[in-house]
């Protein structure tokens, strides 16, 4: 898919058009289509060749030529006409989180900084200090963003790794000569980004499946095509290894490459002590191999119950398996509904009907809709007038669908001081109510922590969304003393939200260890904004997994009465 591609082609002629200081209206218009074309889950190149773009909310005439332009020529002439002025540097120094336009044309103006390289050197020498907007805080927020930059040129968000994968192997294994294959690496322990991704297979003939796996459908490079190890790079950027590997030997190359490093070093150092020795070949006691064919063995053999791979991080889990004490860690199948998600009443592209359609072929017994309140204008915001007819419409669905239930909802806006974007009599009406911040990012630590705070205190308020704030490789969030947030909700039966979306999933995996032990109650909700983001509650899940969270620590796997009844019991007690 072209999507997310041409999305950076507009960001960047935005950035640009930005830093020439050109009329804020045009450099809007190329950042929203960024926007809309990253949140569009169908291949633009066959809404093109359908002649659906301008069916897209947002996309106007001439951001529709230029995309058709761009995919029959992969050239956009407006993007080569703006880049003609501006080197490849200067716009990577926009891509700096904490580094807008603004700043880069400032800092070029002042100290003739072009290149990423020039800036490093101008911070080693202390010569931002003093400019105009460059206090030490906006030093060291430039000084992070670099590091953030830099991590993220090398590691891709799971969710785009996460459905390559998906597609890989659902391809080879239906080839004729694979007999069992799966991801392995950071991939299968569901960290948060992946550095590249390992995928495990066995069969016969080798040769051909590796064959298969190379010249598969997305694959931009083939860096090996051997026997036993195939080696591509792929169009969403990233690195895929796959080893076919011995039948009797997939269990221990499968733990082996799962990894963590960490985690296998202090699995081979008690294997050691025990007389063993473990390998990607296998187990073995003097020399004799004594198993390997499934990971289970390994574990069992070492003394402990087998470690489910999104707690291989060596934290704590080997002891707990050794003592029987590991969790009983929450599943997909567990989840009950998602509940986080934007119809297109606000920002979001899908009906209630599509909403509902999709929750219940999923599984589910109720999904939210949270569309935004009045004060969050870019995303559409609902006026009250115009939630209580939402509100109106979902009673009229309900009465329509059989054992499944919409329920009403708000993402509502926590202003600057700590107030309620929506009247309590109107929140009122609502079965669950989402608070979130949106703005005012910059604030102190003291005032942010207060702010979301004084929202955990409103009777109505149910769930904290996206509680820091942060964007994955983008923007670290705000600053916020999540201890204080945990104990204010653990104290007014509020919850915290591990919003799925990809590039957020927020709380991270060691915050939801934290809320866990705590005692804070978590919602593990998509966001999604069209019905074909949905899925993304599996990446949810693997995070939660990370945490070590159960079901019981999660509300949305209770039942509807269940999850009513939480929300009810928080208005009832204060
Ligand atoms: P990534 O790719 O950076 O997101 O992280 P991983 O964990 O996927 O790491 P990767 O791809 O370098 O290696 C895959 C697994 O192979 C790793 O999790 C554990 C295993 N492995 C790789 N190198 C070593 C090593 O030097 N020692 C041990 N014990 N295991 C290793
Ligand atoms: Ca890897
Ligand atoms: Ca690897
Ligand atoms: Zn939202």
């Amino acid at each position: 898919m072209k999507n997310h591609e041409i999305a950076a082609l507009f960001e960047r002629i935005a950035n640009v058009l930005e830093l020439k200081g050109e009329n804020a209206f045009r450099i809007n218009s190329y950042r929203k289509a960024a926007r809309i074309l990253g949140d569009v889950t169908e291949d633009i190149e066959v809404l093109a060749r359908e002649g659906k773009l301008k069916d897209i909310p947002g996309i106007g005439e001439g951001m529709a030529e230029k995309i058709m332009e761009y995919i029959h020529t992969g050239k956009m002439s407006k993007y080569d006409e703006v880049m003609k002025e501006i080197s490849e540097e200067t716009i990577t120094l926009m891509q700096i989180p904490g580094l807008g336009p603004k700043t880069v044309a400032m800092l070029n103006k002042k100290l003739g900084i072009v290149s990423l390289s020039d800036l490093e050197k101008a911070l080693q020498e202390g010569k931002l200090k003093g400019l105009f907007g460059m206090g030490d805080k906006k030093i060291q927020n430039i000084m992070r963003g670099i590091e953030l930059f830099k991590t993220s040129q090398q590691r891709i968000p799971i969710g785009m790794a996460y459905p390559v994968v998906k597609g890989i192997i659902e391809v080879l294994k239906h080839h004729s000569q694979t007999r069992d294959i799966q991801s392995a690496g950071s991939l299968r322990r569901m960290k948060e980004t992946v550095g590249d991704i390992d995928i495990l297979a066995t069969g016969t003939h080798g040769e051909d499946i590796v064959k298969s796996f190379v010249t598969m459908r997305g694959v931009t490079q083939i860096l090996a095509a051997g026997d036993t190890k195939g080696s591509v790079r792929v169009e969403e950027g990233v690195q895929v290894d796959l080893r076919v590997v011995r039948e009797d030997e997939f269990g221990s190359a499968l733990q082996y490459f799962t990894g963590s490093k960490e985690h296998n070093v202090h699995l081979r150092e008690i294997a050691k002590k025990k007389g063993y020795k473990i390998s990607e070949y296998g187990i073995f006691k003097d020399n004799k191999k004594i198993g390997g064919s499934r990971e289970e063995e390994i574990y069992k053999v070492l003394g402990m119950d087998w470690i489910p791979p999104e707690l291989r991080e060596n934290k704590g889990e080997i002891e707990a398996a050794q003592e029987g004490k590991l969790p009983n860690l929450i599943k997909l199948s567990d989840i009950k509904g998602d509940l986080h998600n934007h119809s297109d009443w606000s920002d979001g592209n899908s009906t209630f009907e599509e909403m509902a359609k999709r929750a219940m072929d999923m599984g589910y017994r109720y999904l939210v809709v949270s569309d935004h309140s009045q004060s969050l204008h870019v995303a559409n915001g609902l006026r009250e007038e115009e939630l209580l007819e939402e509100i109106e419409e979902i009673d009229n669905l309900n009465k329509k669908l059989k054992g499944f239930t919409l329920l009403k909802a708000t993402e509502v806006d926590i202003m600057a001081d700590g107030s309620i974007d929506f009247p309590d009599k109107l929140l009122e009406k609502l079965d669950v109510v989402i608070a979130s911040i949106h703005s005012g990012f910059k604030q102190e630590k003291k005032k942010i922590t207060e702010r979301m705070i004084a929202a955990i205190r409103n009777p109505y308020v149910n769930i904290i969304a996206h509680p820091t704030g942060r964007l994955i490789g983008k923007r670290e969030g705000y600053e916020i003393d999540l201890d204080k947030v945990m104990e204010a909700c653990v104290e007014t039966g509020t919850a915290l939200e591990l919003n799925c979306y990809y590039d957020r999933l927020d709380l991270n995996d060691s915050n939801c260890k934290k809320a866990k032990e705590t005692g804070v109650m978590i919602a593990i909700s998509t966001d999604a904004h069209h019905v074909d983001q949905m899925w993304m509650i599996e990446l949810g899940v693997g995070i939660a997994r990370r945490g070590w969270l159960e079901a019981k620590n999660v509300i949305n796997t209770f039942l509807l009465h269940d999850l009513k009844a939480f929300c009810k019991k928080k208005r009832a007690a204060i």
